[in-house]
């Protein structure tokens, strides 16, 4: 039995397992949640993220604009499930990831500038007044996300340092901050093992506190003559020093199956960016952009996908890609 550390969110998505259904993720029976429709001028929603947020749920969007300009907004809902999308774009950008540390909410995405891509940092209490921060690496870069507590005293951060197109360069690292503001101690954490993630790996959701180590979901991308197909993995790293990967599944917990995830403008993508875990049930919804395209929610338990990962788990010397 593995116990989420964090708080207890009892409005959480959720579905139970269908009746058979042998593996530790199983989708919403309603997907996708937000289609590429659901905003004017929009021509695909998907990798995005939310938290809970007074009563409900906020959440970051990642709206591809009829221009295809890769644009960032915030929606809001009562359910995690029907969402309320604004159409102000507050940042430029993609991939945008959200995080609540010591009651503010970090948004970290992928910043473009001219050089390339770097992390951007914004902060906001209220999802409406944000705060840009400094970028959090030089270009080129990608996969910011947060963990939501210090550790050690430090602020951390997974990140994949890459170059202007897609490859190569595709190890997790992790640096550290004592303010946001300057980052520092770069650690490598993992590179890619087994086939179904050779191309890169990257983080995604926030990570999630158990009393194992830290739940660590990701996407890993294996590279065939049809092109990438994203997959989503999961690692169990260590408490107290998170650039420690202590069990990691050597296969992956959701791959491109459904038609919404196999058919889109780009096919065969499923690339999680958020999760809502509750601590008093063990239940976690993940959310993932879909072929990027749409975005859908999924249901795990920490006990499913623990296991599960103890199961399949990979030597560590493996695990750190060496
Ligand atoms: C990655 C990012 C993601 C995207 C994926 C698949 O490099 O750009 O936004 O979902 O490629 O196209």
């Amino acid at each position: 039995m593995a116990h989420i550390i964090g708080q207890n969110i009892p409005n959480l998505p959720w579905q139970d397992k269908p009746e058979g259904f042998a593996y530790p993720v199983w989708r919403y029976s309603g997907n996708p949640i937000i289609t590429r429709d659901d905003l004017f001028f929009s021509n695909s929603i998907f990798n995005s993220a939310v938290v809970p947020f007074g009563e409900g749920f906020a959440g970051v969007f990642r709206v591809d604009d009829r221009t295809r300009d890769q644009n960032i907004v915030t929606g809001f809902s009562a359910d995690a499930v029907h969402w309320t999308l604004d159409e102000k774009v507050i940042f430029k950008g993609y991939d945008p990831r959200i995080c609540e540390i010591e009651g503010k909410y970090y948004l970290s995405w992928v910043n473009l500038t001219p050089r390339g891509t770097t992390i951007g940092l914004a902060v906001t209490e209220n999802f409406k007044n944000w705060k840009q921060l400094e970028d959090a690496t030089y270009p080129v870069a990608r996969n910011g996300v947060l963990f939501p507590r210090r550790v050690g005293g430090e602020y951390m951060m997974l990140v994949r340092p890459c170059d202007r197109g897609h490859t190569p360069y595709g190890d997790i690292f992790l640096q550290c901050s004592k303010d946001l503001n300057y980052w520092g101690k770069y650690r490598f954490v993992m590179g890619p093992v087994k086939n179904w993630e050779m191309t890169k790996v990257g983080a995604g959701p926030t990570p999630i506190e158990t009393d194992l180590g830290w739940l660590m979901f990701y996407h890993g991308v294996i590279t065939s003559c049809n092109g990438f197909t994203y997959s989503m993995g999961a690692a169990i790293l260590d408490r107290d020093e998170p650039w420690k990967v202590l069990h990691r599944a050597d296969s992956f917990l959701l791959a491109p199956h459904e038609l919404y995830e196999t058919v889109g403008d780009v096919p065969n993508v499923v690339f999680p960016c958020a999760a809502l875990a509750d601590a008093a049930t063990g239940r976690i919804a993940i959310y993932y952009g879909a072929a990027d395209t749409c975005v859908g929610l999924a249901f795990t338990t920490v006990d499913e996908t623990v296991d599960y990962i103890l199961a399949h788990d990979l030597a560590i010397t493996d695990s750190r890609g060496e």
